[in-house]
């Protein structure tokens, strides 16, 4: 109806293509949010069980509307006291909030936790103490939260406690949960997030050699949850490689809602087609049109479970989100697990005629601001497969020069290794072999730098500044020639909207506005500070007919943030 279609005929049959449809916040116990821009987290747990904010019927309002049917509350960096006796009687209150909507509680299980709050020596997958103590905690949720969905994981990666610390693996912890909540139809999703600084395996292939191994390994109410891409929710990855690699066990994608590396809380970056990307990607694990996509929704290998997941970018907000088009990605993110051959284009126009105007050339011309939005941030900041680049910690900015970090994958430099002869990382054959864990058709594809998507280049190699990219330009002129585009194009942006004002209510057009000032001089900033930098190793001149720097690499590098959010 706010769409102003005709419903005088309607007959309309819509199915979700996925079963599992699910936000996995990152929220804290203490309400702050990790990698969060739009306030603290919704959940009061100091007023709960007693007190019900009204948000939380909204929260589940919303969700529903767009099909979301289930929610993990808490941070995969978990805290044990969520699964305690006073916190479930949170938890459940929640749950009947919710119930109503159809959306079901999953929680953060610590793998830490039977020590922590159990009292036991250890946490060992096959100590049967620990078996027992699992066992209990889950009759006991059950009998608060019958529908309880069950448990999300992060073990043995960035510092998270499990099974490895006891000499088992992944497969191990992951079955000895799925038992305990198997009586209730309970489902544990292990994450596939793991890498290990002492492992000086290249970060890329270290998911797909610890859990490749352990296909067929699993229970069969055990999911595998991956993100898109091998490092982390860069403005662009290629598919993880683990998507078509095993397929014994339910993968379930994870993508990022929450823009941690994709402009923060100041960015109007429409995330769609970057989803898109991926699910479209064609893995070739069964032939031509394997698509990931197709990995995920299990008909390929004839898998009863199915899903995905999208890290919340949902806070305390005002309006839910903070940035008034980061609604847009909680929604397209929605729209894409009810439905993923829908097109950005086709969730982009719905989403502005309900939130803003039905105005046709409204419509057509917001709609082409967004859809630019992400290839335009992916080129201020990440042309040409560069990733990881960016500011400690906070992740806020470029900070390309990092170097002295205490893990080596940490540093920025692990990924580009920009030198005198070129810039990029050589995961071919001659360099870390990451492409052999793909399938032989985008294994070529990528490893010949002729036939390989330039958007792809530098993630898979190491190339000479003299390079002659598809543009007849040199690689280091190519590098230029993008930063200035996307911060060209952020101008563009800035003038699109300031047209769009006598299409928009007067407060949200300024919001906006404001933003864009600010990704501005955020895109001038990724771009100089870059670009002063590569330079001190391809030693090639940024090309007259642009714009130079107004300050020096010195300048971006005593930039600090030391309260920058969602840290
Ligand atoms: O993207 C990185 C983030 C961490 C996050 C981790 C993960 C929850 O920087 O904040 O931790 O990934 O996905 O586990």
């Amino acid at each position: 109806m706010q769409t102003e279609q005709n419903i005088s005929n309607l007959n309309i049959v819509s199915s979700p293509k996925l079963k599992l449809r699910l936000l996995n916040h990152w929220d804290n116990l203490n309400r702050t949010v990790e990698r969060g821009y739009a306030g603290f987290s919704l959940w009061d747990w100091h007023k709960l069980p007693g007190y019900i904010d009204k948000r939380y019927i909204d929260y589940a309002r919303a969700n529903a509307s767009i099909g979301i049917n289930g929610t993990v509350l808490t941070n995969v960096n978990a805290n044990a006291t969520v699964l305690t006796a006073p916190y479930l009687l949170k938890v459940k209150v929640l749950a009947d909030v919710f119930r109503p909507y159809g959306i079901k509680i999953f929680l953060t299980a610590r793998f830490s936790a039977p020590i922590e709050i159990g009292g036991l020596k250890t946490a060992d997958p096959k100590d049967e103490t620990v078996q027992i103590w699992w066992k209990e905690k889950a009759k006991e949720i059950y009998s608060l939260i019958p529908d309880f969905g069950g448990f999300l994981v992060k073990a043995n990666s960035e510092g998270q406690p499990g099974p490895q610390d006891y000499k088992r693996t992944h497969a191990d912890g992951a079955n000895m949960l799925a038992d305990a909540v198997a009586p209730y139809k309970g489902i544990v999703i292990w994450r596939a997030f793991v890498y290990a600084a002492e492992n000086p395996v290249d970060r890329h292939k270290q998911a797909y050699d610890d859990f490749v191994p352990l296909d067929g390994k699993f229970r069969n109410n055990v999911m595998v949850q991956v993100k898109n891409g091998a490092i982390d929710f860069m403005p662009r990855e290629p598919f993880h490689p683990l998507f078509g690699a095993m397929p014994k066990t339910p993968l379930m994608m994870e993508f990022q809602v929450t823009q941690e590396y994709t402009g923060q809380g100041t960015s109007l970056v429409y995330l769609a087609p970057m989803y898109k990307e991926v699910l479209e990607s064609d893995t070739y694990c069964n032939g031509k049109g394997s698509t990931v996509a197709k990995v995920i929704d299990g008909k390929l290998d004839n898998h009863a479970l199915n899903g995905m997941a999208g890290v919340s970018n949902i806070g305390n907000d005002v309006n839910w989100c903070g940035h008034p088009f980061a609604q847009a990605n909680w929604y397209a993110y929605g729209r894409l697990c009810w439905d993923y051959s829908l097109s950005s284009d086709a969730i982009a126009e719905e989403w502005l005629r309900i939130t803003f105007s039905n105005n046709n050339g409204f419509v057509r011309t917001a709609k082409n601001l967004m859809m630019q939005s992400r290839e335009t941030m992916v080129d201020y900041m990440n042309p040409l497969g560069l990733h990881h680049i960016m500011g400690t910690g906070h992740h806020y900015g470029p900070a390309p020069w990092v170097s002295e970090l205490s893990r080596p994958e940490w540093n920025p430099v692990y990924y580009h290794k920009a030198d005198s002869a070129g810039i990029g990382f050589n995961r071919t054959a001659t360099g870390s072999n990451a492409l052999s864990q793909y399938f032989p058709e985008p294994r070529k594809q990528w490893e010949d730098v002729t036939t390989i998507n330039e958007k792809y280049l530098l993630w898979f190699h190491h190339v000479p500044w003299n390079h002659i990219t598809k543009s007849g330009r040199t690689l280091w002129d190519e590098l230029c020639y993008r930063y200035y585009r996307g911060t060209e194009n952020v101008e563009q942006m800035q003038k699109t909207w300031n047209y769009l004002k006598q299409f928009v209510d007067a407060e949200r057009h300024h919001q906006v506005k404001q933003l864009l000032d600010i990704q501005y001089d955020e895109a001038v900033w990724w771009r100089n500070a870059c670009l002063l930098y590569f330079q001190t190793f391809s030693k090639k001149p940024i090309p007259a007919t642009y714009k130079q720097p107004d300050k020096t690499l010195d300048y971006y590098k005593s930039l600090k943030f030391p309260f920058a959010p969602g840290n």
